[in-house]
């Protein structure tokens, strides 16, 4: 943090008397695939019901990449703020918010739960009507705007910087509706926790609540990426007796191996599709099957590999580009499932501090560890990226 400087006169209503503009580092992206710079941005105090917080851990996950990319047209809305698996303590939070206070550790979560609408009151679901996520979104519910501003080098002129997620984790602190972060445990390891702010909770939670994993049964994987790991560190948790990685890089299997995958295959050394590799080695297809690239043509590929009958397909990988799902109508009457699957099927807010506990007291054995390749300072944002997508890490966790 560079300093805290006296709120400006801009008309902005504060809630928080105590609480002043900040002035601090952010990795900026100024248009799609450009580098990210270090760059000094205003964040303002947090307005009714958001919290800002103060960002000690973040990671990179494939969603940030692939926003970076501007791989969607209707999600290019920069310069912007991307990230959203990371962890921190609260620095302040604005009027009406009751659940946290300064100095709390939370985790962001990029899938709200306000814990007041039909859906947060639902059972059968994890989405929130008010705070769902959506990648194309970028400004705040409450007025609009953006809570960032940044110089912009070309002109002189401030302007704002785009959120991304509703969590923007890419800065040293950042403003977020309460909804979209949860208080955990002050115990609890914040580096490893940042994990469980979405990739390991939403494989693992893919395995348990969305898919049900139950013991002896069989599980195919497709995409051995952190995501992709985590389901099956959840189905080898849930007693999957067999469970099988596909990726096209070999180098996933050895970490594969330490996650619980016993069987691998790589399309790309196979002369015939995998799900036909597949049904041979499972008798006809696996009781379930994971889709963690965000391919459509493993999507299908996913689908096919399950058995008739009972099949059931979990899609992870967000597909954005505007493709429709290969499936022909037909295919349904063979009895197999499929269904997306957001941040695990988990309710943030109600459940994870629940997980974080059971973690720490061993009674839910994640190799959290396994998942942290590599770390570094938050300047190296550039070559953390870099590393995600030359498929060398799993996360890499960045200092801020
Ligand atoms: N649904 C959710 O809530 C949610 C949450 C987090 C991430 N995601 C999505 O999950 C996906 C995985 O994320 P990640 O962070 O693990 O990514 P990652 O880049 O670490 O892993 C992706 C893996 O897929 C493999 N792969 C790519 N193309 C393949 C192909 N044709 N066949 C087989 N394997 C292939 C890569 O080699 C890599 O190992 C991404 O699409 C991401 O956007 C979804
Ligand atoms: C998951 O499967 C187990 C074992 O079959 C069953 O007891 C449990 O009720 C299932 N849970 C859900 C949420 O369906
Ligand atoms: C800052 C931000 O992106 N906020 C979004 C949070 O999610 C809701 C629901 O999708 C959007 O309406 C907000 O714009
Ligand atoms: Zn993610
Ligand atoms: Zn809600």
């Amino acid at each position: 943090m560079e300093g805290i400087s006296e709120a400006t006169s801009n008309g902005q209503q504060t809630s928080n008397a105590q609480s002043k503009i900040i002035t601090c580092k952010a990795a900026v992206v100024w248009a799609p695939g450009e580098p990210f710079i270090l760059e000094d941005v205003e964040v303002e105090p947090p307005h009714k019901m958001e919290v800002r917080i103060k960002i000690l851990f973040a990671s990179i996950c494939h969603t940030d990449l692939s926003a970076w990319k501007g791989e969607n047209e209707l999600q290019r809305a920069f310069p912007r703020i991307l990230g959203h698996e990371a962890a921190g303590v609260v620095e302040s939070v604005g009027e009406g918010v009751e659940d946290m206070k300064e100095g709390d550790h939370v985790v962001p979560i990029f899938n709200g739960e306000c814990g007041d609408c039909a859906y947060c009151h639902s059972e059968k679901t994890n989405l929130c009507n008010k705070f769902r996520v959506n990648p194309f979104k970028s400004v705040m519910v409450g007025d609009g705007r953006t809570r960032f501003s940044v110089v912009d080098r070309r002109n002189g002129e401030r302007r704002p910087v785009y959120h991304f997620l509703n969590t923007s984790t890419f800065a040293e602190y950042t403003v977020v509706d309460f909804a979209c972060v949860v208080k955990i445990n002050p115990e609890a390891p914040l580096d490893k926790m940042c994990l469980l702010s979405c990739g390991i909770s939403t494989g693992v939670g893919a395995a348990w609540n969305t898919a049900n994993v139950t013991k002896g049964s069989s599980v195919a994987i497709f995409g051995l990426g952190a995501v992709g790991l985590a389901v099956a560190e959840g189905a080898r948790l849930r007693g999957a007796s067999q469970i099988i990685g596909v990726d096209i890089n070999p180098d996933k299997f050895a970490k594969g191996r330490e996650m619980g995958i016993t069987d691998f295959v790589n399309p790309k050394e196979c002369s015939k599709p995998a799900n036909e590799i597949i049904k041979e080695m499972t008798k006809g297809g696996v009781d379930y099957s994971f889709e963690c690239t965000g391919n459509l043509g493993v999507l299908r590929e996913a689908f096919v590999s399950t058995h008739d009958g009972w099949g059931f397909t979990v899609v992870l990988g967000i597909h954005l580009s505007p493709r429709l799902l290969p499936l022909h109508p037909m295919e349904l009457f063979d009895g197999r499932r499929i269904i997306g699957c957001v941040f695990g099927d988990f309710k943030g807010k109600s459940e994870l501090p629940n997980i974080v506990d059971k973690c720490m007291k061993g009674e839910i054995n994640i190799n959290l560890d396994g998942f942290i390749t590599h770390e570094l300072p938050f300047a190296e944002i550039n070559r953390a990226f870099q590393l995600l997508e030359e498929g060398k890490s799993l996360r890499c966790l960045l200092h801020l």
